[in-house]
């Protein structure tokens, strides 16, 4: 698990920052309903490999059979709402200079609970487009607008190709300018807060290597061990919307007594 002494140093050394990064996974949404990208996928999707699904070569090869899983995922997500660990996160920016989320995640939660500065690096589930981008990228689709089920990929209403998730895929390059910005704020932050990931996504893994090589503490909060973890300054070990909050509680006790030394 972790100790008090471990979230007491994680608190000082957040409390000392002027920028925090946050490096954020599946494992941050768990505790609000949503299964990790490496849970046994539930029902239908037991027999499917999350990572063989997300991918540009199966839609071509099963545009229906990606699109159900897409359309069943995105109605789970809008069940879904934040949990104490995305709301911890919304307070602890209320107590720092500057704090900036760089997820993984796709559910849009972190905005949902308020964030105010989140590069959604993979894109979003409640996005959708045309696979050509016929018009742009990315020629976004409303989907409430077209005339769609769960079984089949609708076509684009404007030249017909099929509509698709507007989220990265395996073997799909990131956004620059999300990429560029994640990389700038790793290099520059003195807290990097890695949250509920396993580390094994790149370009995404390399954000905490980058931000240990510019100086920064690394702090990782995950339930279990993962490939970071030999990495990191400080291993908090549990459940995130347990240990988030214990986490912003430590830094108002920081603060209150620089604050009391400063009279
Ligand atoms: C790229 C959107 C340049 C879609 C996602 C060979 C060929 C092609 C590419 C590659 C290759 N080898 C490597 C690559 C690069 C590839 C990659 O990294 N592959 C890995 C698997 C080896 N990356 C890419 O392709 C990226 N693009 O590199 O472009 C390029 C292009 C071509 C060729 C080479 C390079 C694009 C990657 C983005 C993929 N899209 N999502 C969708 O969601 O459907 S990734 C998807 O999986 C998620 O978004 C997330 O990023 C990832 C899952 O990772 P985690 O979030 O860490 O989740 P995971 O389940 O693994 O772990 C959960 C953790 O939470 C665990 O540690 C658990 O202990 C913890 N936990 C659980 N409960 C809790 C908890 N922690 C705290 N509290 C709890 N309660």
């Amino acid at each position: 698990m972790f100790s008090d002494a471990n979230i007491r140093a994680a608190a000082e050394a957040i409390s000392r920052a002027q920028l925090i990064a946050v490096s954020s996974g599946a494992g941050i949404s768990k505790e609000s309903g949503i299964p990790t990208f490496r849970d046994a996928q539930t029902g239908l999707w037991a027999q499917y490999d999350p990572e063989q699904l997300a991918t540009p070569d199966a839609f071509k090869r099963n545009p229906d059979l990606v699109w159900s899983w897409y359309v069943s995922r995105h109605d789970l997500v809008a069940q879904c709402r934040p949990n104490p660990g995305h709301l911890a996160l919304v307070e602890m920016e209320k107590l720092v200079p500057q704090l900036v989320i760089l997820t993984q995640n796709v559910d849009g939660l972190h905005c949902a609970a308020g964030s105010a500065d989140v590069v959604e690096l993979h894109g979003s589930l409640g996005r959708f487009k045309c696979s050509a981008d016929c018009q742009g990228s990315p020629t976004l689709v409303d989907l409430e607008t077209i005339p769609h089920d769960h079984e089949h990929a609708p076509p684009c209403p404007h030249c017909g190709a099929l509509i698709r998730p507007d989220v990265v895929w395996f073997g799909e390059v990131l956004s620059s300018i999300g990429l560029e910005r994640a990389f700038d704020v790793a290099g520059n932050c003195q807290v990097m807060l890695v949250v509920g990931t396993s580390g094994m996504v790149q370009p995404a893994a390399s954000f905490p290597i980058e931000a240990r090589r510019a100086g920064a503490t690394v702090i990782e909060v995950n339930l279990t061990p993962s490939q970071l973890t030999p990495v990191v300054d400080i291993s908090l070990q549990g459940p995130s919307g347990h240990i988030l909050p214990l986490l912003v509680d430590a830094l108002k006790a920081c603060r209150n007594r620089s604050l009391g030394e400063g009279d």
